[in-house]
């Protein structure tokens, strides 16, 4: 029995994506409440007043804030089945470290691409990222090998802003980065996962317009 959950969720936060495909992986039903992203919605600022963002998992009444934490939470309460965090302690740590480099890096340049000022040196950053991703995925089916794990969830979001990258910073991901696309296009054949991605094209026109009001607002 789940209990009362409730995920507050945003379409286009690529960290709520990631808690919507731990909680399908895991096969547990839940409502959601989308929360527009104002950091001063009520409900959000109760569930998360210290942050105050989006993703927030209320579980009978109580409030998990930060995917990291969030999606921990979820392999540990319903271990049942489909284990996202490796149980060896080091490869935990190994698995933490990468969700943390995509966080850091892959989530700060994508969004910098919108910026004119910042975009070609967070272009060039992007690309050097997910060469190191490359790297890492190598010849697996996924990061940790037959299994979709956690630094799955934690990039696979991302492979929906790859039409904003390409449009936005005239790049092309599958000469980049092909052992990534490749990768990508596996995850999406999971139903937890395709069924968690908004569509590339609500990406991309969710920077444009985010683009258009920074240029209003100078
Ligand atoms: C990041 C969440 C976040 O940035 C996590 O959950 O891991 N470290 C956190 N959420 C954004 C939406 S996604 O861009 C958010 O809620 N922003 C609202 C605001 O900043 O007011």
């Amino acid at each position: 029995m789940a209990g009362e959950l409730i995920l507050l969720d945003f379409r286009l936060s690529p960290f709520a994506r990631r808690v919507k495909i731990a909680l399908a992986e895991k096969g547990i039903d839940y409502e959601y409440k989308k929360e527009n992203l104002s950091s001063l919605h009520p409900l959000l600022l109760k569930m998360n007043p210290v942050n105050k963002k989006i993703p927030v998992l209320i579980h009978n009444g109580k409030p998990i804030c930060e995917f990291l934490v969030i999606v921990q939470y979820i392999d540990e309460v319903w271990n049942h089945k489909s284990p996202l965090l490796p149980c060896d302690p080091y490869k935990c740590a190994q698995a933490r470290f990468w969700a943390d480099y995509i966080d850091k890096k892959i989530f700060s340049n994508g969004s910098s691409l919108v910026f004119t000022e910042t975009q070609k040196a967070a272009k060039n950053e992007l690309i050097e990222c997910y060469k190191v991703l490359e790297a890492e995925v190598g010849e697996k089916t996924y990061f940790r090998g037959e299994t979709f794990g956690f630094v799955d969830i934690a990039l696979i979001p991302f492979y929906s802003w790859f039409y904003f990258y390409e449009t936005c910073g005239n790049l092309s991901m599958e000469e980049e980065c092909p052992k990534i696309v490749a990768w990508g296009k596996r995850c999406m054949e999971k139903e937890s996962v395709s069924n968690a991605l908004p569509d590339q094209y609500k990406v991309f026109d969710y920077f444009m317009r985010l683009a258009k009001n920074l240029v209003l607002h100078q």
